[in-house]
């Protein structure tokens, strides 16, 4: 039997549980609040949904420090709930993938508890990094935690383990036999509930170098490796290029083997790697044929509304990921990167949307983000995410973009919980919920409700985002702020600067990203010939049919 490649330009919707519907007061979202509200995400036209960790956690890192893989944090639920909500999903047509975290477990982890009671070199340390420091009270090597600090921890008998993320997160040791057989049994646990595929947190993690080294950054932005200082998104990328505990290659061997167990069911079963790695080139080894089928695609959800920077990235994307024969995953946002609004504006966040979910490849949208929602301002005694305390207040953090979602009513919580949310919900989104912006043709979710209407209504014979040959660039950046491409008899146009720009163009306009839809996209025909003009307005896409 074929298997049908659902994924390769399905629309997922990332979801994340404590925030997107709490359904019994306690001021969390659950899994029985996601099921009783997954019509919001088929009615929007997503065709699968990505859920963030919701299995058993102490949630010192919004359930990224994960306890017990394969059961339900009692806070979401239960797996009965997990089973009930598969099902509902697959009755409305959604795929599902679950968040696979393979770089640590929680300290609350069974096989880290026991390890803290095993003795030195004992095979339960040997599943974690245990090392021996430097010295008595120095660490074994000079890394830095994402979240800032040292990535080493010391424990009551000297020695240190590794975390790259919090304390609360230990690293595995994927050297261990046990470690293998133990993510082996989780993807097939979640496969047999029925997901249809995992979202690879921490992809290029999983294998360490010269763990015993210092590191110095070749580059020289830093020598002591410190991300608890200010730095652009790009130094960042940078900084993180070189370091021996990402992107090693070590790393593709164990998604070669998780690819066998895919393949070993009888439907389709996908994984996307979520793996920030520099030069561009290098995310391309995760989807060769016999491993992953998707990579994320960093570099749009930190891009600047720049036609140039945009076209680059777009284009470098193609061609690489279209080189090795995979198909691209476009996302704009997510739980960890502020929100499309806040990183854009308003106006450039919707152009921004009706320009790249036109692209072939997969598209990923963020809860919230089809609401419009900005990050929130929060006090920091609201603040919850580890990268806040672990910086002492340099980095704010992630907490911002994951404020739970306004449903209905005129104040907050705006039905998302009967008790009180876990973050506060700003009270001004009165204007943006779900129920105001329903049926209003100016909103944000009308405007994605129609766009991936128009993604898979356009071309419904071959589907419009099915590979990545038919695409031609009809406008390169050429400092005007025009850039657009061609797919079918679909002309996908953006203006990225604040002057409006004419165009002479045979088509019609069917859909624009201006508040005031389609009327306000100007388009007179001059005369009776085919080309009529169009003025596209500043900081706005538009489609083109003809
Ligand atoms: O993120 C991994 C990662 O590299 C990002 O954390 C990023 O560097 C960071 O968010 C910037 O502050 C994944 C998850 O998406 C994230 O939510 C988890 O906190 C992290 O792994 C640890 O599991």
């Amino acid at each position: 039997m074929s298997k049908s490649r659902w994924w390769e330009s399905a629309v997922f919707y990332q979801i994340y549980p404590r925030s997107f519907l709490d359904s019994n007061g306690d001021g969390e979202g659950d899994l029985a609040g996601i099921t009783s509200r997954l019509s919001h995400v088929s009615d929007l036209g997503a065709d699968a949904i990505w859920l963030s960790p919701f299995y058993t956690s102490p949630n010192h890192d919004g359930g990224y420090d994960v306890a017990d893989p394969r059961d339900v944090d009692p806070r979401h639920g239960t797996l009965a709930d997990a089973k009930i909500l598969f099902d509902t999903a697959h009755q409305l047509g959604l795929k599902i993938l679950v968040d696979v975290v393979p770089n640590h477990f929680s300290d609350e982890h069974v096989w880290f508890k026991a390890a803290l009671k095993s003795p030195k070199g004992s095979p339960e340390r040997a599943r974690f990094h245990f090392l021996d420091g430097k010295t008595p009270t120095t660490p074994p090597n000079n890394w830095i935690s994402l979240f800032g600090g040292s990535a080493w921890t010391q424990v009551d008998d000297g020695q240190w383990y590794l975390h790259l993320f919090d304390s609360s997160q230990p690293d595995l040791n994927w050297e261990s036999e046990d470690i293998k057989t133990d993510f082996e049994k989780t993807l097939r646990f979640w496969i047999d509930l029925g997901a249809d595929g995992f979202r690879i947190d921490v992809a290029h993690g999983l294998v360490k170098e010269n763990i015993t080294q210092d590191h110095y950054d070749p580059q020289g932005l830093s020598n002591a490796l410190r991300l608890d200082v200010e730095m652009s998104a790009e130094a960042r990328g940078k900084l993180l290029a070189s370091v021996p505990f990402f992107d090693r290659d070590g790393v593709h061997e164990i998604y070669r083997h998780w690819r066998t167990i895919f393949d070993s069911y009888d439907r389709e079963i996908m994984a996307v790697a979520e793996a920030w790695v520099h030069p561009p080139e290098r995310a391309t080894l995760y989807v060769r044929p016999d491993e992953l089928q998707q990579v994320f695609n960093f570099d749009l959800l930190v891009a600047r509304f720049d036609d140039r920077e945009i076209f680059d990235c777009i284009d470098r994307t193609l061609t690489l990921i279209g080189g090795v024969g995979a198909n691209p995953t476009w996302a704009l946002s997510n739980h960890d990167t502020p929100r499309l609004v806040s990183r854009m504006g308003e106006k450039q966040a919707r152009a921004m949307a009706l320009f790249t979910y036109g692209l072939p490849g997969a598209a990923y949208i963020f809860q919230g983000q089809e609401l419009g929602l900005p990050d929130a301002d929060l006090l920091d005694s609201d603040r919850q995410d580890p990268a806040f305390f672990r910086t002492n207040g340099v980095q704010k953090g992630r907490d911002g973009a994951r404020i739970p979602l306004p449903w209905k009513g005129e104040n907050s919580p705006f039905g998302f919980t009967t008790g009180k949310p876990w973050l506060p919900i700003p009270q001004e989104w009165a204007t943006k919920t779900f129920e105001k912006q329903s049926g209003d043709g100016s909103s944000s979710l009308e405007m994605y409700r129609e766009l991936l209407k128009f993604r898979k209504g356009l071309n419904p014979t071959t589907s419009l985002s099915r590979t990545v040959d038919n695409l031609t660039w009809t406008e390169r950046p050429n400092g005007s702020g025009l850039i657009a491409y061609k797919r079918g008899n679909t002309e996908i146009i953006l203006n990225t600067s604040d002057s409006a720009i004419e165009l002479e163009r045979t088509g019609e306009i069917v859909f624009s990203s201006e508040l005031s839809a389609v009327n306000s996209a100007q388009s007179a025909s001059s005369d009776n010939s085919t080309s009529r003009k169009i003025v596209l307005s500043p900081l706005t896409a538009i489609w083109v049919v003809g």
